[in-house]
């Protein structure tokens, strides 16, 4: 029984070289982050003030009060050309009380992304890439409009959305050509599932504190990865 038993534990741990593990980690931001700005023009349009009890400011730096840096972008490296996007289920970004919610998404090459309007008043879709990857998409989407849909072709970080109707509203898509990234939650945790033993550079990315590298190695029990970022005075 026991030559049995090991047989099996021998066959079980040799095999497990070949299962996919997580990377998971903490993003901290130190110090004290720029201040956020109400957004200018909403007072001015009765319908979109209508739906909030004060002025929505901006939300450039989501920091907690230990720390915790929400909304930073985190990804692997050199991947590329490994996109499941295509099977994977869509992105959905809402358009609501005139904001954008989510305001950071991340998606892949082929995956669908569905942009909705829960508001009583019309938007329009306006997308933008900086690299010129595509000519840019423009629709209008009225109240109770139907969904609409987009798929990207090419990775780029930090695709503008924004509607030309309210000039305070905009999101940001990272396209990936891979399934490898995640995007940092309130408690500054990210988790990379999925991801096959190896030797990898991680990033993590934010709009305005920038970048930072890691080198990680990803074992059968998977690997972590913690980013501090933080003002040049805090440093
Ligand atoms: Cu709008």
């Amino acid at each position: 029984m026991k030559r049995i038993f090991s047989s099996f534990a021998i066959a079980f741990f040799s095999g497990s070289a070949l299962f996919a593990a997580d990377i998971t980690g903490a993003i901290t931001f130190k110090g004290t982050p720029p201040a956020e700005v109400a957004l200018s023009g909403m007072e001015d349009n009765a319908d979109c003030i209508a739906m909030h009890e004060k002025t929505p400011t901006t939300h450039h730096y989501m920091v907690g009060s230990k720390g915790e840096f929400a909304n930073v972008t985190v990804y692997l490296t050199g991947v590329d050309g490994k996109s499941t996007g295509a099977g994977a289920p869509p992105v959905i970004v809402d358009q609501k009380g005139c904001l954008y919610t989510p305001q950071l998404v991340a998606i892949q090459t082929g995956q669908k992304l569905i942009v909705k309007n829960s508001d009583p008043c019309p938007h329009n879709v306006h997308l933008i890439s900086h690299n010129k990857n595509f000519t840019d998409k423009n629709d209008a989407q009225f109240a109770g409009g139907g969904d609409l849909n987009y798929t990207f072709d090419k990775p780029e970080l930090f695709i503008t959305a924004q509607c030309d109707i309210h000039p305070w509203m905009f999101a940001w898509i990272s396209v990936f050509d891979h399934p490898y990234f995640s995007i940092s939650d309130k408690d500054g945790r990210f988790t990379i599932k999925n991801v096959p033993p190896g030797k990898y550079t991680i990033v993590a990315e934010h709009r305005k504190a920038g970048k930072q590298t890691l080198e990680i190695e990803v074992k059968d029990t998977g690997a972590t990865a913690d980013f501090a970022f933080g003002t040049p005075a805090a440093k």
